[in-house]
């Protein structure tokens, strides 16, 4: 193989400050192997764009960053990918927002980032490509006669077909995904989602070895369930542990990026319920919510955020004391060891997604515990993370009354039950980190057959005009 060749809406720091955690740990070593480059939007816009890649070489790894002029950015990324890609996708369709500039900005930044790696990639180069605001990418390469093997991973879930068919590309969108060798998904639950739309939108048929057969070639379509750097987690957190006070009262813990599918209104309306059946727990327990803001320019975040501050501020108006705060809301983002202290030294953790690809939440919280006295995870069955995660007190978000009842039986559970708990989630979480999830998909992408080049030839005819956008 050549170089691994990682393309997301956002590089790496090119100086790797920031690096802790996440997806570039996963793939750093993956990367520096064969001299990968890591493809990515400047931290920038530019109101004179280059129209190549912005090369910069750390020790680890090479960057190349793709600028674009602010207004493209706004309608490609807050636009079309924010305010109609991420609401469809987590089944909000009531707050898309379409507008037909957003959908070519979305397309002429396919087009652009295409013709940049074009210039750069070689026949055995491997090209991952990450998430909801890359779609088109694939097939713009195809149509510049890049031959390399492409894959693709959804961090975020994909809907049922009725669902995805409210995106007025929904046509398009299925075809761009079907010209990738290989597509992960996070869960079962979203490949089943993928085969039904293509079966429905393209015609695709299952085959026995689990690809797709979509117009006259295959697609691998694979769920790859991503997880965290567990060890790494675990040993920030006991580490700083060591010198932090517990805090005075049992506590809840909730950490989500500011945004509606993350169930926050939800989550503080089943508190309030479980502290309104359950007035013993008065001043006896606290819940602390940490919400960093994310995209405040789309207007269905500014909602969000107002709605959250109304509750907490209900919730403490009504239950709290001159010496009990019920809540305690921050509204910014916390560094990685701070918040590994915070969920080891915190009762139980809350995550209670509406619909989430995975929730990565969910394995630091488990990642963060002592096992010889684990705190208890409530997770949200729509969290991707459910699938692998069944000792946690499962939840329907959107009964409150299920959170409250939920709420209560971890502030109750015997400390054997919760170690037995937490010893089979931390085991499986041990074999599944994220260099198992980035190994399992490069090794399958590289499976793949390299492109037929008849198929390539053959190409331009999967588009029929009228669709083209
Ligand atoms: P996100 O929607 O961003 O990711 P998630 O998986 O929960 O959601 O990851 C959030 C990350 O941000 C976690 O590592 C968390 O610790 C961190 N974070 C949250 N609040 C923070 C705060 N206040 N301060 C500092 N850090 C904070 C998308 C999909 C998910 C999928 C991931 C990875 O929506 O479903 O799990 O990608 O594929």
């Amino acid at each position: 193989m050549g170089r691994l060749v990682i393309v997301s809406n956002r590089a790496p720091s090119t100086d790797g400050s920031g690096d802790s955690g996440g997806l570039v740990v996963a793939l750093k070593d993956a990367l520096s192997k064969d001299g990968g480059l890591w493809i990515g939007g400047a931290p920038q816009q530019s109101e004179n764009p280059s129209a190549s890649l912005v090369f910069h070489q750390r020790p680890d790894f090479e960057i190349g960053l793709f600028e674009l002029e602010p207004e493209l950015y706004r309608d490609y990324y807050l636009g079309y990918s924010n305010s109609v890609l991420w609401p469809a996708l987590h089944g909000r369709v009531d707050l898309i927002d379409v507008k037909p500039h957003y959908a070519v900005a979305y397309r002429e930044v396919a087009r652009r980032v295409a013709r940049m790696i074009a210039e750069t990639v070689r026949l055995d180069d491997v090209i991952w490509i990450h998430d909801y605001q890359m779609i088109p990418l694939a097939h713009e390469l195809r149509a510049l006669g890049v031959r390399c093997r492409i894959g693709f991973f959804l961090h975020i879930p994909l809907p049922d077909v009725q669902t995805f068919k409210a995106i007025p590309e929904w046509w398009q969108l299925a075809a761009w995904l079907a010209e990738y060798d290989l597509i992960g998904l996070q869960t079962r639950r979203d490949l089943g989602h993928m085969i039904n739309i293509f079966r429905h939108i393209l015609g695709g048929e299952l085959r026995a070895n689990g690809n797709m057969g979509i117009k006259g070639r295959e697609v691998v379509i694979r769920c790859f369930p991503i997880s965290i750097d567990v060890t790494g987690f675990r040993s920030l957190a006991a580490q700083g542990a060591a010198t932090t006070a517990p805090p005075p009262l049992p506590r809840l813990i909730g950490v989500d990026r500011l945004d509606y599918s993350k169930g926050l209104p939800q989550r503080l309306a089943g508190y309030e319920t479980f502290l309104t059946g359950n007035p013993e727990f008065h001043s006896q327990v606290g819940l602390l919510q940490i919400a960093p803001p994310t995209r405040d320019d789309v207007e269905a975040y500014k909602e969000i955020r107002l709605e959250l501050e109304h509750l907490s501020g209900h919730i403490n108006g009504r239950f709290g004391t001159v010496d009990w705060t019920p809540v305690q809301y921050i509204h910014r983002a916390l560094p990685r060891d701070e918040l590994a202290v915070l969920f080891r030294l915190s009762k139980v953790g809350l995550v209670t997604p509406l619909f989430d690809g995975m929730n990565l939440v969910a394995k630091e919280y488990v990642a963060a515990q002592d096992e010889t006295d684990p705190g208890v995870l409530i997770l949200s069955q729509f969290a991707g993370a459910a699938e692998e995660m069944a000792e946690a007190l499962i939840v329907n978000p959107h009964d409150p009354h299920d959170l409250a009842d939920a709420i209560r039986t971890a502030l109750e559970m015997p400390l054997a039950e919760r170690r037995n708990r937490h010893s089979a989630l931390y085991s499986h979480l041990e074999t599944h980190d994220v260099d198992h999830w980035s190994a399992a998909f490069l090794k399958q992408l590289l499976a793949v057959e390299q492109i037929d080049a008849e198929w390539l030839a053959r190409l331009p005819r999967l588009q029929p005009a009228a669709r083209a956008g």
